[in-house]
């Protein structure tokens, strides 16, 4: 699939640190990346409706991983899939009269619109799920002769108790997998299954619903495996890092791992980071609740994507938030002083703002600090002045570069 045009990168001077990242599997921080290329796949949308900033706030945090990896001198293959043929596509496509491949391309059209306005990084593979039906079956397939699958009414199933280390990821009890299975996507109640956590990698055709020629018969892949087998496909088994919001971690990406793991008898990734979510009136910014802001929509009532960008990175990516009115005063006013600061045409030495810089975002990707670290050079900048007349383009060169925002 195409993605989009990509952000010009100013390069910096020297190097950067190598990346630690919080692990959700052990709670650790790892460094995210040991080798010279390194392989990041992320969960991409569903697109069925127009990217909220929620969504928007999780490709920004791994952009940054990918800002980060590549200043640290890392060739960076960055995979992310669409989930074009899903439930909750086909449902809004019927509630709203659309075929859902119109429906599907106009809405990944308007995420591709959102993604260069937002100087995200383009994946070097965008992945759908519809041209990668043979890979997925395929993958399935494997899965079914390990003996770990069973069939039930035409559907194929992953059996729990078959998979290895399951659980490793979450670290939920059995309880919580229940109800979060329910929750997202899942579907334990439903008869006949050997263990209610039994997931679904293959559903037969049903009538009325798009459908696909595999070895497995004529049908449509389940979720989990979308991401395992585009996964395993582009970036190979054990890759650096797996991840996408919190809300993926059970069942998707621990159900995901475990077909991986099936296969291959290793782990799909070496790290899995997963992103807080972004709220709205106090509750998690969902499609189905409807408390939505779609950073497509700021982008028409003319906000500078600058501006959207940088009040998301005041926020740390592992703690969830919530967006209010005042995230866009804030993030204007930022900007203002420091575009202020660099008019003035010299200021104090940028060196130590780079290393800052650099530093706070090597460090679990600490955008808040980083931040912390302009507004100080602004701030003296603007108070005492500063004789070093390279500084305003240094500074300049490190928020665009390691942060993304372009401030002339
Ligand atoms: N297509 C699947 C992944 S294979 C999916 O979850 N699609 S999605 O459109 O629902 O979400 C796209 C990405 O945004 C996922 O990584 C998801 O975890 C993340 N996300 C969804 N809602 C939020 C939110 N409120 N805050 C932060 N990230 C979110
Ligand atoms: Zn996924």
């Amino acid at each position: 699939m195409r993605s989009w045009s990509a952000p010009d990168i100013v390069p910096l001077p020297g190097t950067g640190d190598p990346l630690r990242v919080h692990d959700t599997a052990t709670g650790q921080k790892n460094i995210a990346a040991p080798g010279s290329r390194v392989g990041m796949y992320v969960c991409g949308i569903t697109p069925y409706d127009a990217a909220h900033l929620g969504h928007a706030f999780t490709y920004l945090t791994f952009d940054l991983v990918n800002r980060v990896w590549r200043d640290a001198g890392h060739e960076v293959d960055y995979v992310q899939n669409i989930t074009d043929i899903d439930d909750p596509l086909l449902e809004r496509a019927e509630a709203t009269g659309v075929h859902w491949r119109d429906l599907a391309h106009r809405e990944i059209d308007v995420y591709r619109q959102d993604m260069a306005a937002l100087r995200i990084i383009p994946p070097t593979s965008y992945v759908g799920v519809v041209e990668s039906i043979d890979l997925i079956s395929d993958l399935a397939v494997r899965i079914r002769n390990t003996g770990a699958a069973y069939e039930l009414d035409g559907d194929l199933y992953f059996h729990v108790a078959e998979a290895e280390r399951f659980g490793r990821i979450s670290n939920l009890s059995r309880a919580q997998m229940l109800e979060l299975f329910g929750e997202r996507g899942g579907d334990p109640q439903r008869a006949g299954k050997k263990d209610p956590l039994d997931w679904l990698l293959w559903r037969a055709e049903r009538p009325g619903e798009p459908a696909w020629d595999s070895p497995l018969g004529r049908g449509r892949p389940g979720w989990h495996i979308e991401c395992s087998a585009i996964a395993l496909d582009r970036l190979g088994p054990a890759f650096d890092l797996n991840g996408g919001g919190s809300d993926l971690i059970f069942p998707h990406h621990e159900m995901g791992a475990a077909e991986t793991r099936c296969v291959t008898g290793g782990p799909n990734a070496h790290n899995h980071l997963h992103v807080g979510m972004v709220g709205l009136d106090g509750e998690k910014m969902s499609k189905s609740k409807g408390n939505l802001v779609f950073a497509s929509t700021l982008r028409e009532e003319g906000v500078d994507p600058a501006i959207i960008r940088l009040a998301m990175l005041s926020h740390h990516y592992r703690t969830p938030w919530t967006w209010t009115d005042a995230e866009l005063p804030a993030a204007t006013a930022r900007v203002e002083r420091w575009r202020s600061a660099l008019a003035l045409g010299a200021g104090p030495d940028a060196a130590p703002v780079l290393a800052t810089v650099r530093a706070h975002l090597a460090d679990d990707l600490d955008s808040p600090a980083a931040l912390a670290a302009v507004d100080a050079w602004a701030d003296t900048a603007l108070a005492e002045g500063g004789s070093d007349t390279g500084a305003p383009a240094l500074v300049r060169a490190t928020v665009d570069t390691l942060l993304g925002v372009k401030l002339d």
